[in-house]
């Protein structure tokens, strides 16, 4: 495949309605990962005082945008729908130059943040509040949702536009204005998608964006007193750090964090079914998603057939540049991400684990150029090593043997995450139990960890998640308040508790 490498442009930040040069002067490239040698783009490397400009920005819009009616802010969002969609081929090229996904799940994750639009768009005719009856007579009560202020939005690399949109839209909708960091891997997908915000009508101050570090962009927007929450996708340490500093401020924070979920393949299960969904939840964006599978707990009865199944079908997979529509699966997102990803092959190998297949970082032809590291899989695996208990976010999974149904959930919960567990079996029975039993924000039955669709709540328990939920209706209660409210109207002072009762007349 011959590529033309074009001079790459220098992109900038939006503060205000406006595209301006970081202060600071500085920029830093976006990469290929496919072929590191090509730059995608340069962004502002920003400072601590572009983000401050970016929150007063924020701050000055924030009054009007919420007193915009709800339906009225929901159409600007419809109307970015339609510009996704008409731009949909054009993100997801460059996402695929960007991060390395391959084209057709670059479709996806644009097609997810379309689906988030027009869901998002749907909530400025809800925003549901409730009404109560009151223990008084004339008196009325209810409660009503406001939104909070100015949302900090910051993103992973992984699906460069679904996850802003699960965060910007509904915050959006709810009268909210924002201030979106995005991960330093994807700024140029960032950069369109507040492009297209923009275009589809948004006030100026409404959303601003600032590339840079974590230090010098991320901690400060953490830190600004004006930022009434935080929404954040990334790692358990990243997420820890920033919802430590949150709890201190006493600032809403929602983040969505690691995961190592697992499918459980019962004996009864249909296994080529069931290897269709290990090799797409093992190796689709390369591994690289917060619900990849990278455990399968297989029964001890079906464990040769499934791993001889697998194994063969990961043979061929084929690997290169996610812009070929034949390719299966793509780089991993940095040369940092392979090592990483690769030390982890090595300590599987140490622990004395059986490596099925794979293993090595792929240096043949063209692939040289790029951070391409081969499918993997392990077997023999023990539930207590690392590779079956560490977020390895790569191309890498771990084949586990159990003895039966109990001992596959006992080892699907046992680790520190609660993400995505998937069972496969034909018994109804057992699914209800696993959906029961299965200690996780998302479940599935007869699919893979991967898959999740936005009109329903995501997010994970334990290490996963701090209790909040993306997408559906939840997605709204991340970014509003809840403000009750009494109105009386006899005309004289009643007292709830304490009049309507015997004693207190
Ligand atoms: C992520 O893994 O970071 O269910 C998000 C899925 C996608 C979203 C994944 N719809 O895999």
């Amino acid at each position: 495949m011959t590529k033309t490498i074009e001079k790459a442009t220098t992109y900038h930040n939006y503060i205000d309605g406006k595209w301006v040069k970081s202060e600071t002067g500085r920029t830093f490239a976006s990469y290929n990962p496919a072929n590191t040698e090509e730059v995608v783009g340069y962004f502002p490397l920003s400072s601590e005082k572009d983000l401050k400009a970016a929150v007063d920005a924020a701050h000055r819009a924030f009054p009007a945008w919420k007193k915009t009616p709800a339906p009225e802010r929901a159409e600007i969002i419809l109307k970015a729908a339609h510009i996704l969609e008409s731009r949909k081929e054009e993100l997801a090229r460059n996402m695929v130059r960007e991060m390395g996904k391959v084209i057709k799940e670059a479709r996806g994750d644009v097609q997810e943040a379309i689906d988030m639009a027009k869901y998002a768009a749907g909530e400025g005719r809800r925003l549901l509040g409730m009404t109560v009856p009151s223990e008084l007579r004339n008196k009325f009560a209810m409660a009503i949702r406001v939104p909070i202020g100015i949302i900090g939005v910051i993103t992973p690399w992984n699906f460069p536009v679904a996850i802003p949109s699960w965060k910007m839209l509904p915050a959006l909708v709810a009268g909210n204005t924002i201030v979106f960091k995005p991960a330093s891997d994807t700024p140029l997908v960032a950069t369109q998608f507040v492009e297209i915000l923009n275009e589809a009508g948004l006030p100026p101050g409404v959303v601003n964006l600032v590339t840079g570090s974590g230090s010098e962009v991320g901690m400060p927007l953490v830190e600004d007193p004006r930022v009434g929450c935080i929404s954040v996708t990334g790692s358990s340490f990243t997420g820890r750090k920033i919802a430590g500093r949150c709890g201190e401020l006493m600032k809403r924070i929602t983040c969505e964090l690691g995961g190592k979920n697992a499918i459980c393949v019962m004996e009864d299960a249909d296994i080529d079914l069931a290897v269709d969904g290990a090799l797409w939840g093992s190796f689709g964006t390369a591994g690289q998603r917060c619900t990849a599978t990278s455990r399968i707990i297989v029964h001890k009865k079906v464990y040769e057939e499934f791993s001889k199944k697998f194994v063969e079908r990961a043979k061929a997979l084929k690997i290169g540049d996610g812009l070929d529509p034949k390719i299966d699966v793509g780089p991993v997102v940095s040369k940092s991400q392979l090592e990483s990803v690769h030390e982890y092959v090595e300590i599987g190998k140490n622990e004395g684990a059986k490596l099925l297949f794979g293993g090595n970082i792929l240096t043949e032809g063209d692939l040289a150029k790029g951070c391409f590291h081969e499918p993997t899989i392990f077997g023999d695996v023990k539930a207590s090593m690392r590779i079956a208990q560490e977020e390895i976010f790569g191309p890498v999974t771990a084949i586990i043997p159990v003895a039966d149904f109990d001992e596959a959930i006992e080892v699907a919960n046992g680790t520190e995450y609660g993400l995505s567990l998937s069972m496969y079996t034909k018994d109804v029975n057992r699914a209800f139990q696993a959906i029961e039993e299965l200690e996780s924000g998302i479940v599935y039955i007869n699919a893979p960890t991967i898959g999740a669709e936005i009109q329903l709540p995501f997010g994970g328990v334990k290490q996963t998640g701090n209790g909040h939920r993306e997408a559906g209706t939840t997605a709204i209660d991340q970014f509003t308040e809840w403000k009750s409210v009494y109105v009386d109207y006899s005309g004289s002072l009643q007292r709830a508790q304490i009049d309507n009762y015997e004693g207190n007349q």
